[in-house]
């Protein structure tokens, strides 16, 4: 058998958080090419009719549920539902997530734990529901969506960097924990990607020129543009697969380069 077939993902079932749009729909999409069943949640049943729309346009048959990540009677019922509808969860990506860009001395302690509850507790919970049937299958793939915050921080993103620095080392710890069960828990480093939640970084001015943020990110990025979220479809399918199995907590960053680079020099 040819080393290609391991890159598959024939006979799996994948779910992917917060996938109705953006980086979650992009990688589900590239889960269900590559042949697994999909399944992804999102808060409520508009998003989720609107994300079923759009996997139905390409084609794609996938099953969609309401669910908040960070509730996780939600989260224990929604697995225990696919496990019941679909099959056992092979690979589960943690994608659903939010950003409060606030400077961190106005930020109120409870927007604060807000973002830390969907960016980093929310990935424990689902994590959580899913590991003891990956262990009783003797296998599963836990993919979590960190973040160039994983490793920089920048002004207005304090309880975003933290959180994803947290789970940059709680994807460490799944592995530590149950890389012995033939789990594998990785994360991907998006760069700056071209979706909803970074949009206003990139909104034109009112004279019609560049946002300074989108012309900082270029000027930091060696590829000198913003990612698309199919950059993402690669590296994601790769450490869903048996292809990556010696791969265990591991961060892959896919950002162009930005952590490679010292930055232009002035003109
Ligand atoms: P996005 O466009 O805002 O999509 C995030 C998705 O998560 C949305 O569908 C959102 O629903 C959902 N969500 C939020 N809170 C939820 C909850 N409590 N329960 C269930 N679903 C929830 O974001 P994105 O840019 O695609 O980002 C996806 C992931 O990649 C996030 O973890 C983000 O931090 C990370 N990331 C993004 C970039 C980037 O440049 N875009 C770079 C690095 C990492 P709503 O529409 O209701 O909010
Ligand atoms: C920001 C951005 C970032 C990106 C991404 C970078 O305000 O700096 O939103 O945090 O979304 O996570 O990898």
């Amino acid at each position: 058998m040819s080393f290609v077939n391991k890159f598959s993902l024939e006979g799996k079932v994948a779910l992917v958080t917060g996938a109705s749009y953006g980086i979650g729909f992009a990688i589900a999409s590239a889960y269900a090419e590559a042949g697994a069943t999909i399944c992804f949640n999102d808060i409520n049943q508009d998003l989720v009719n609107k994300g079923l729309a759009a996997y139905e346009e390409k084609g794609i048959k996938a099953n969609g549920y309401v669910c908040d990540v960070t509730d996780e009677e939600q989260v224990q019922a929604m697995v225990a539902q696919i496990e019941k509808e679909v099959g056992v969860i092979d690979i589960l990506v943690n994608n659903a997530g939010i950003i409060k860009r606030i400077p961190m001395i106005e930020m109120s302690a409870a927007d604060f734990r807000k973002v830390i509850d969907v960016d980093l507790n929310a990935p424990f919970i689902v994590s959580k529901a899913v590991i003891p049937s990956m262990i009783k299958k003797g296998h599963g793939k836990i993919i979590n969506i960190c973040s160039m915050m994983s490793e920089l921080g920048r002004e207005t993103v304090s309880a975003y960097a933290a959180a994803k620095g947290g789970l940059k080392m709680l994807t460490r710890n799944i592995c530590s924990e149950y890389g012995q069960y033939n789990i594998q828990c990785n994360g991907i480093g998006p760069g700056y990607i071209e979706t909803p939640q970074t949009a206003p970084l990139r909104e034109l001015q009112p004279d019609g020129s560049r946002h300074p943020f989108d012309l900082f990110i270029c000027a930091k990025t060696p590829a000198n543009r913003w990612l698309k979220t199919e950059e993402l479809q690669g590296p994601a399918v790769f450490l869903a697969s048996d292809a990556s199995d010696a791969v265990n907590g591991h961060i892959l960053y896919v950002d162009g380069g930005i952590l490679a680079y010292i930055g232009k020099q002035p003109s």
